[in-house]
Order: structure tokens, then C-alpha cells, then sequence
């Protein structure tokens, strides 16, 4: 679905999207540029700058995009792909959208530099909008994305729902929300749909991670194209263990000394295998997307409105 999408809005774009030229800026170094857009144009979802050009649509009313949103949708992804090339490095993965990972085939420290490009390429780009208030919705959720993986970082360890929704959306949902809530800040629409805008970037960003946070346990490397199994080895407890908890109290035990002995981690899945976790997960999301298809409702009704309610239960029903 998503790719048909993302054809069909190629051909009615103002401008042809290349991310891979906007980082070869003249007088960069090319290694810098060409390790940087490594992961440009491999199998990513792309669901971020999907839902930011069909929300303009919708917003807007017409199916001719401007350039503005093209080039919002840039910068989302591009603060995107820069989390992802620093997160794993954090989470020592090894591969990515079906290849191997930058800091795997290169080393940490080209991938913390290439991530740091990206970034701040993003940012250049970012400041082409002259739109202040883009510009610091975006910046917030920069900052907010480096304080879910720091909070993150410190809650190894913890059992709380509370903390992990929290998270979630420091992590995910906040530059989801902040991208549609900027989509809707450079149209000329008034507040009442800045605010719907805004809430659907959240619902639906939330109900992302929690299936990402699900998908660590139900899909594989191969199908999810990036390691699959290793939110318990890295000693985080998410959705899925922290309901298999309500069921198996001895779960608590082996997050609070973070997965970290010997059998842990073996022990650990079963028990949520064998529980309701994956069940009560996805039906956490399936809240959240229901909350997101709420939000979309409220817009007039037009094509994109309902691809976007598409992608969204596409969301929840994805197995990658
Ligand atoms: C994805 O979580 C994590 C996203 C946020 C990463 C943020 C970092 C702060 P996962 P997967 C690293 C730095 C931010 C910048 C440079 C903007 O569950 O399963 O680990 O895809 O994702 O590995
Ligand atoms: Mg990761
Ligand atoms: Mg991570
Ligand atoms: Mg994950
Ligand atoms: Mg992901």
C-alpha cells in the first residue's frame, strides 16, 4: 500500500524529492555525503514523510504539493534516518533496512559523524522553510528524541508503564507529532486543525513504537530487514513483558537485574510468549491507531484523508 502511495505522489509533486544531492553539498568531503545517504533508498518505510505529504493534501484540499511540504518531508526523514544510524550504535545492531548497518561494515565512529551530518543537514534544510515556528516544533522534537533514549538508557531495569509510554513517545511519537503538527503550521489553516493534526501525530506515533516494541518478538531479521529478539538482551522491558508481568510475577525479578544472567533473557521470552502480552500489546496500539483514525476524522473527507486511515491501520497490521 505504502509504496503505491509513495509512486503516485512522486508524479504529482511539485519537485522531484533527492535527498542523495542535498547531501553532496560541492565542497563536502564525498565519503562524508555518499556514507551518509547509505541508507537513502533501501527498503525504509517511509512512513514519515508519507504521512506528512497526504496530511498537506488532506489539509490543503488540493492534490498539487508545494515544495514546502516536500521539503518538510525531507527533513523528517532526514532527523529520522540520523536517530536510526545512532541508534545503532547504541544498540550495537549490525544490520538495517536489509543491509548491513553503518557502524557494523564502518565503525562507531564514522556512524556517530554520519548520523551528526544528517542531523545537521536537516537542520540546514530545515531553516530553508523560514518558518519559525516549524523550525522550533522540529528542534523540540530533536531534543525530545535524544531524552527518550537517554530516559531510556537510565530505566534499564524498571517496570513501570508509565515510564515506557513516556518513552514511547520522547522516542517515536514526538517527531511524529511534531511533523504533522508543522505539516498543519505551513498551511494557512486555522488552529482547531493544528491541534488535530498534532494529536494524530501522536496517537499514531505511538501506536508505532508499541508495534515495533511487539515486532522485537513476533517478526524476524529476515522479514524485519534489522535484528529482531533483542529489547531483553539489551535490558529493556516494553510492552510485552512489562503485561506478561501481570501473569508472571517472577518476571519482575529478571527486570529489575535487567535480563543480565545467565538464562535470563531464554526465561524472559517464554514466559511472554507463553502470556497475554502479545495480545494486550497489540491491542494497546490498535487503541492508539483508533485514536489516530478519530483524529483523521474530524478533517473533510477526501482521497488522501482516507489513505491516510489506510496506512494507518497498515500501522498495526504491518509484520516489519
Ligand atoms: C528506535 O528504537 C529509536 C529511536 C530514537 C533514537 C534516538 C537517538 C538519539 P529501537 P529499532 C539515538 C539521537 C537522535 C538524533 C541524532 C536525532 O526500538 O527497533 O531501537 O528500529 O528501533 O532498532
Ligand atoms: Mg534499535
Ligand atoms: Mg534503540
Ligand atoms: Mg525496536
Ligand atoms: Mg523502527
Amino acid at each position: 500500500v505504502t509504496k503505491n502511495i509513495i509512486s503516485s505522489l512522486t508524479i504529482k509533486s511539485g519537485r522531484e524529492s533527492n535527498l542523495f544531492s542535498f547531501m553532496a553539498e560541492e565542497k563536502t568531503h564525498p565519503a562524508l555525503s555518499t556514507l551518509s545517504s547509505y541508507y537513502f533508498g533501501l527498503k525504509g518505510k517511509r512512513i514519515r514523510p508519507t504521512l506528512v505529504i497526504l496530511l498537506a493534501k488532506a489539509i490543503e484540499g488540493k492534490s498539487q504539493i508545494q515544495d514546502r511540504y516536500i521539503t518538510l518531508a525531507e527533513v523528517v526523514e532526514m532527523i529520522h534516518t540520523a536517530s536510526l544510524v545512532h541508534d545503532d550504535v547504541i544498540d550495537e545492531a549490525s544490520t538495517r533496512r536489509d543491509v548491513l548497518s553503518i557502524n557494523h561494515s564502518f565503525n562507531n565512529k564514522l556512524a556517530i559523524l554520519c548520523g551528526d551530518y544528517l542531523l545537521s543537514r536537516s537542520c540546514i534544510l530545515l531553516s530553508s522553510l523560514r518558518n519559525h515556528e516549524v523550525t522550533e516544533s522540529m528542534s523540540n522534537s530533536i531534543s525530545e528524541l535524544v531524552e527518550g533514549e537517554f530516559i531510556q538508557a537510565r530505566s534499564k531495569g524498571q517496570a513501570s508503564f508509565d515510564n515506557y509510554l513516556r518513552k514511547s513517545y520522547l522516542k517515536t511519537a514526538s517527531l511524529l507529532t511534531n511533523s504533522c503538527r508543522s505539516t498543519a503550521l505551513l498551511s494557512s489553516c486555522d488552529s482547531t486543525v493544528v491541534d488535530i493534526a498534532t494529536e494524530f501525530g501522536k496517537n499514531i506515533g505511538l501506536a508505532f513504537q508499541i508495534i515495533d516494541d511487539l515486532l522485537d518478538y513476533t517478526s524476524s531479521d529476515e522479514v524485519a530487514g534489522k535484528p529482531t529478539s533483542v529489547d531483553l538482551q539489551l535490558g529493556l522491558a516494553t510492552a510485552p513483558v512489562l503485561y506478561a508481568t501481570q501473569e508472571y510475577p517472577q518476571l519482575e525479578n529478571l527486570i529489575t537485574r535487567k535480563f543480565s544472567e545467565p538464562g535470563d533473557v531464554e526465561e524472559a521470552k517464554n514466559l511472554v510468549l507463553k502470556s497475554k502480552g502479545i495480545e494486550k500489546t497489540r491491542n494497546l496500539a490498535i487503541k492508539y491507531c483508533n485514536l489516530a483514525i478519530e483524529n483523521l476524522l474530524q478533517l473533510p473527507q477526501s482521497e488522501s484523508r482516507d489513505l491516510l486511515i489506510s496506512i494507518s491501520q497498515t500501522v498495526v497490521l504491518r509484520n516489519k
